[in-house]
């Protein structure tokens, strides 16, 4: 009889444990549905969350952006962009050094990840991205938001062929 005692108890503990397992997971309300392109996103958001709060500011996606474009224009991997390395980037820009002075708004010489962000959220494309993907209006995009969004307009950098936006003289 203990025997028989012991099986039921065994599946009653197995049960507990999965229904556990259930309720954890539908905690998770960022979980992206499997069958959506979010699969792919998901990663993205995670990366561009640079504080970790669950939501994006607009200044977050531009710096994330920035650092993406960094990987592959930072020759010398000071998170700065100098004239010689945008020159690299821009082999065929007419307009490449006045675009510069433009986005070095302290004139030293290097384009900060500071002045590269700013630059960045003015572009009204972006602006207008990241407002459309924004459903309610937080100025924040969460991860539904981000998910459910058309996130193509935010793929913007100091090396996108869009043209950045004249910075406002101060
Ligand atoms: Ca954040
Ligand atoms: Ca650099
Ligand atoms: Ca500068």
């Amino acid at each position: 009889m203990s025997a028989f005692a012991f099986i039921p108890k065994a599946i009653v503990t197995l049960l507990g444990a999965a229904s556990l397992a259930i309720f954890h997971s539908s905690c998770r309300t960022i979980e992206p549905d499997p069958e959506a392109s979010g699969v792919v996103n998901q990663p993205t958001f995670a990366l561009a969350d640079l504080d970790g709060d669950g939501k994006i500011s607009p200044r977050e996606m531009a710096k994330f952006k920035h650092q993406e474009a960094l990987a592959e224009f930072d020759l010398d991997d000071d998170k700065q962009i100098s004239l010689e390395e945008w020159k690299v980037a821009k082999p065929s820009s007419p307009a490449g050094e006045e675009s510069f002075r433009r986005l070095d708004r302290d004139s030293d010489g290097k384009v900060t990840e500071e002045e590269a962000v700013l630059s960045i959220t003015e572009v009204p494309a972006f602006r207008e991205g990241f407002s459309r993907m924004d459903r309610n209006g937080d100025g924040y995009l969460h991860w539904e938001e981000y998910a459910a969004g058309d996130g193509t307009s935010l793929n913007v950098t100091l090396f996108s062929d869009a043209p950045l936006p004249t910075p406002i003289e101060r």
